[in-house]
């Protein structure tokens, strides 16, 4: 593999965002993931290969650790970051349709919740994992799902719920989801929120964390 992209996986995988970001401090002064994504890019290397062979496996190191938890939310939060600064010089590309992305994630914290730190950790985890993501935000009633799945057929949906009151109006977004596309997957996730509950509310998937929703995509594709 080039060595450009050796070291654009190290510094997602570190947080190691631009030349200024003094975390990894071993790392100060030297080019971070911002830098090294765009010299990528001047190199020739294309930007499938980019994602594919640096940024997503710099990701799923990240969320294995996480769901090991040898690392915490402020690690992730920071390889995020620096995935983000690298996907900033590939989402021309993408958003002009030359290159692909494996497939479109709908995600939003139900009705009536407005935690967000969980939703968004899943959304970024899997956005680096190749996944076009359409984040709803919170509180995002079950008319609001259902559109965004009218817009964007065949869209994976990813409910996240931090309430056990919340909780309920997953079911019944769950139920309107099914009812009107019957052959969409539903992912579901969020504190309270459980294997058991994800089977009783007729969901497809549960994950703890946001590794866990990841791999099940993958899994799809
Ligand atoms: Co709230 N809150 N909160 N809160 N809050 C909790 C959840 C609570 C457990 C605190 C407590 O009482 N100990 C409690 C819920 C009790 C219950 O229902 N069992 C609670 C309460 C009661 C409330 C209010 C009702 C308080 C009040 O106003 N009286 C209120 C409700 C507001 C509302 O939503 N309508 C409220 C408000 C807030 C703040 C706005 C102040 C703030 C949210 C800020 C924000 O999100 N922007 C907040 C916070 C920060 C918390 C705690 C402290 C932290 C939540 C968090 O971000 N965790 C929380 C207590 C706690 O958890 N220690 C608490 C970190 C985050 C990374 O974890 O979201 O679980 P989490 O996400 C994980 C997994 O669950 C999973 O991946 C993530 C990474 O591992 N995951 C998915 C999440 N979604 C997924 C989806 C998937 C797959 C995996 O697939 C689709």
């Amino acid at each position: 593999m080039d060595d450009l992209l050796i070291k654009l996986s190290r510094c997602v995988e570190l947080g190691k965002t631009d030349k200024s970001s003094p975390y990894p401090p071993d790392m100060k002064g030297q080019d971070g993931a911002d830098e090294l994504a765009r010299q990528a890019l001047d190199k020739g290397i294309t930007p499938d290969s980019i994602l594919e062979e640096a940024l997503i496996p710099a990701m799923a190191i990240v969320g294995n650790k996480f769901s090991n938890k040898e690392i915490y939310v402020p690690q992730m939060l920071m390889a995020a970051k620096a995935m983000n600064s690298a996907m900033k010089h590939l989402k021309p590309y993408f958003q002009s349709g030359e290159t692909r992305r494996k497939g479109k994630f709908i995600i939003g914290t139900v009705s009536g919740d407005l935690h967000d730190i969980g939703k968004n950790l899943v959304a970024m985890m899997i956005e680096g994992g190749g996944w076009e993501v359409i984040d709803l935000g919170v509180d995002v009633s079950t008319e609001k799902f259902l559109k965004a799945l009218e817009d964007n057929p065949g869209a994976f949906i990813g409910l996240s719920a931090l309430l056990t009151t919340t909780m309920e109006n997953m079911k019944k977004t769950v139920s309107a989801v099914r009812e009107k596309y019957p052959a969409s997957k539903i992912l579901v996730g969020g504190a309270p929120v459980t294997m058991d509950y994800c089977q009783k509310i007729g969901a497809d998937f549960y994950s703890p964390d946001p590794q866990g929703a990841v791999n099940y995509l993958g899994r799809m594709v």
